[in-house]
């Protein structure tokens, strides 16, 4: 008994908290808390950021379950996706085999980790028991017009001959976010979902976020990217006549200054433009490059008339104006825009400036644009003011011109012509046109898996062929299938009634455990993942299936496991360590501990072997303790100060770590447990040690690892007595008010700063001699740390009066 076997140990209670169902959670709480580690995609192989992700709802979970609450913690499997499909091609076998061989393994994995997790509820993104709910969303809203189909300049991945959303679009350099190969452009006709039609929402509910770190709620603004301005008609004369054409602009202040007129390349009007000049037409065709480092253009036959001034000025088509960015026309103003300078420079049109800088400084306008707000010169009866009201009183007064808003965000496109996904539940009709499956006939189940270079469903042609739910006639399905990121936009709401046949979730469930309270994943999923299930979330509230309109009240994105030499695990660098290995030789508790207690969750660290060992080490001495506390130990009247020192220290280290816990800050609530049973140690082996105090310390730091070294901590709790699973005891509470002791401890503080003070002032190198002077017994030890923290500490002086004070 006198080693720590945790093979044995883990093994044993794994069995024990299945057998009775510890963590199967009713349908209907009393007190629901939702505790979700975002899903892992199935590759098969979990690495150290699985580990430490889940380590830390594990934990979390396991405090507020023992804390009294229903805790909802479910896992399930982000199974559809191109690896599969690309794994499947690559070994011979289909994508469903694989993905199921891979779910197994990480299943074991997952369990072997000993975490938590309501099994009963598991979810498989690949069943069709699970997509069709998919296919029916995508008719629902389809039917409350949040769908629809168009044709597209998409993003192409020519080596996953796929489409991609813009999120999945990567750096300046435009790379594939799977494959890193450069994407291109397609058109194609594609299915979107109209996320714009809640961009406000989005953007103005982030404000409401409270528990989500903020540079996350900033990357969703930037990725939203509302920007107020002003739309201004201008009219342009061309040879058919005038037309009204509106520019957005963010500077109607600037209006004067507006030199030229700029236009999209497939702007309308930039196609008329085209027709009648061969110039404009080769630029159309071969030049443009919106994505090129140097603004291009062609002047046009057009003019334009500059609503402000009365002035007539040239229409030029230019590449840096983009289709799909306010009206895909703007007043170009060379004085103030640094992009309309860098152009009118290269084809010699004016520069004029309207605004100047508002003190006595001039700006140079031929040498640089001056880009800043000022005051208003050269504008006529609106010279001398500032720009601000500038604007105000222009976007009045301009015959036309209107307040607008541009957003950045772009409906999401999911069609994606690969395999291993979720059909769109759609037939395509000649007379009909497309036409949504019936529910009744949903799901559409995937055919057979071929191997073929292009769309599989496209080759599936037995699979194809069918007829219109509407009129009969033959008809073909779609063959593209959704964006995975579908699949876990709504997964969180599955989990709420994982088997519920009637719609993809029970509404009186879900409204009872949404939000999930802390959500925990990588930082990676900070605009994809998080923004589409906000938007599916808001749709579904907009369904009335919904009383919530916000799925994650809490959200921790957590730092990366390092290797240990501080860089990203690689395969290539061969820095990786596997899970496997360290359960293995350390096992899963030691796992878990080394991770969270090695940083707090948000933040990067490195893996130590070191580390590793001394969390192992750590958790034997804490076994052999508590198999050493004599359990039946019981009351003790009045305590000796020492005794009561550690009773003291007890109930302080309770406090603090429930804090912790509370704050999800493992890292510093295993601190506290740490120095606790460091001074149960010393305490324990002096002659006049109190067995009760001992046995009442060594339960409450049992307790506070319970979540974080749970299965060692079930061997502890054997040890001392415990009854039933210390997985379901309850959370310690301190047993004594300990406000003093904090005031003690802010006392000492202070008294080794004015000590310092006078040290310095008297210029003392090297002071010895310590003195202290009537401090209550109790806190020898508190004293002693902190003279050990400090070695320029000579001493402190405190009266059983200052701290009564
Ligand atoms: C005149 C002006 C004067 C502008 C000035 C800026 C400065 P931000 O602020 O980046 O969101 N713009 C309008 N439509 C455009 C399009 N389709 N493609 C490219 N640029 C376009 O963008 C707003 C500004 O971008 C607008 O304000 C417009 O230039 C330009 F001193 O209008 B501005």
């Amino acid at each position: 008994q006198a080693t720590y076997d945790h093979h044995a140990i883990e093994q044993h209670w794994q069995r024990e908290w299945d057998d009775a169902d510890v963590f199967r959670v009713p349908d209907d709480a009393d007190d629901p808390e939702y505790v979700l580690a975002m899903f892992p995609y199935t590759s098969g192989q979990l690495h150290m950021g699985h580990v430490r992700n889940y380590a830390i709802t594990d934990a979390f979970a396991r405090y507020r379950r023992m804390d009294g609450e229903d805790v909802l913690h479910p896992m399930g499997w982000d199974s559809f996706g191109l690896p599969a499909e690309n794994a499947a091609n690559e070994r011979d076998t289909n994508p469903r085999e694989w993905t199921e061989r891979c779910i197994d393994q990480m299943r074991d994995q997952f369990e072997a980790l000993g975490f938590g997790y309501d099994w009963e509820r598991e979810i498989t993104t690949c069943d069709p028991d699970y997509y069709k709910w998919n296919q029916w969303l995508f008719t629902e809203f389809r039917d409350a017009g949040l769908v629809d189909r168009r044709a597209a300049t998409v993003n192409w991945c020519p080596s996953c001959e796929t489409v991609l959303a813009d999120e999945q679009v990567e750096g300046d350099d435009e790379l594939c976010w799977r494959c890193d190969t450069p994407v291109t452009e397609r058109d194609l006709d594609q299915w979107f979902f109209e996320t714009t039609a809640y961009a406000d929402e989005l953007l103005d509910g982030l404000d409401e976020l409270d528990g989500w770190p903020s540079n996350v709620r900033d990357m969703q603004r930037n990725w939203v990217g509302r920007t107020d301005g002003v739309e201004v008609p201008f009219t342009v004369h061309t040879p058919d006549g005038d037309e009204d054409v509106v520019a957005f602009t963010t500077r109607v202040d600037t209006i004067h200054g507006a030199t030229y007129f700029a236009l999209a390349p497939d702007h309308p009007l930039a196609e008329a433009a085209a027709d009648r000049d061969d110039d404009v037409a080769h630029f159309v065709e071969e030049v443009a490059d919106p994505d090129g480092d140097e603004p291009q253009g062609v002047e046009t036959e057009f003019t334009a008339t500059n609503p402000a001034t009365g002035a007539e000025i040239p229409v030029v088509v230019a590449d840096f104006v983009l289709s799909d960015v306010g009206t895909g026309a703007l007043m170009a103003v060379p004085a103030h825009d640094d992009r309309d300078h860098e152009f009118a420079q290269a084809h010699d049109l004016p520069v004029r400036q309207v605004v100047a800088p508002a003190g006595d400084e001039d700006a140079d306008v031929e040498a640089a644009a001056y880009t800043a707000d000022g005051v208003l010169v050269n504008a006529g009866d609106y010279t001398g003011l500032d720009s601000e009201t500038a604007r105000e009183e222009l976007t009045a007064d301009i015959d036309g011109a209107a307040s607008a808003v541009q957003y950045q965000l772009r409906d999401w496109g999911v069609s994606r012509q690969r395999y291993w996904g979720t059909p769109i539940p759609i037939v395509h009709c000649e007379s009909c046109g497309p036409v949504s499956v019936p529910d009744d006939d949903l799901p559409v189940e995937l055919p057979e898996f071929v191997h073929t270079t292009g769309n599989p469903l496209d080759a599936a042609e037995d699979w194809k062929q069918t007829t219109c739910p509407d009129c009969g006639a033959p008809a073909v399905r779609e063959t593209d299938t959704m964006d995975t990121f579908l699949d876990s936009s709504w997964y969180f709401l599955r989990f709420a009634s994982p088997a519920f046949d009637d719609a993809p979730f029970d509404t009186q469930r879900a409204n009872d455990w949404l939000p999930v309270d802390e959500y925990v994943g990588g930082d990676e999923h900070a605009v994809m993942h998080l923004l589409y299930s906000r938007f599916v979330t808001k749709a579904f509230a907009d369904l009335d299936m919904l009383e919530h309109r916000e799925p994650f009240a809490g959200l921790t994105t957590q730092g990366m496991v390092l290797g240990e030499d501080g860089t990203k695990m690689s395969k290539s660098k061969d820095n990786g360590v596997a899970p496997e290995r360290i359960v293995d030789e350390y096992g899963a508790d030691t796992a878990r501990l080394f991770t969270l207690r090695a940083a707090r969750p948000s933040k990067a660290f490195p893996w130590s072997e070191e580390g590793v060992r001394s969390s192992h080490t750590f958790l034997e001495r804490l076994l052999s303790m508590a198999r050493a506390v004599n359990a039946d130990a019981t009351a003790d009247g009045d305590l000796d100060p020492a005794a009561e020192y550690v009773a003291r220290e007890t109930a302080a280290t309770v406090q603090a770590a429930t804090t912790h816990f509370d704050d999800m800050e493992f890292n510093r609530a295993v601190q506290a447990v740490d120095e606790l049973v460091s001074l149960l140690v010393r305490y324990r082996d002096r002659d006049d040690a109190a067995p009760a105090v001992v046995a009442r310390g060594v339960t409450a730091a049992v307790k506070l690892l319970a979540p974080i070294a749970p299965h060692v901590a079930e061997e502890c709790w054997t040890a001392l007595g415990g009854d039933g699973f210390v997985a379901e005891a309850a959370w310690p509470t301190p047993d004594r008010d300990v406000s003093d002791h904090d005031r003690a401890t802010s006392l000492i503080e202070q008294t080794r700063e004015d000590v310092r003070d006078i040290v310095d002032t008297a210029g003392i190198e090297n002071p010895t001699g310590v003195d202290v002077v009537t401090a209550p017994e109790w806190m020898y030890d508190v004293l002693a740390r902190a003279k050990a923290a400090d070695g320029n500490v000579v001493g402190s002086v405190m009266s059983d009066q200052s701290l009564q004070q």
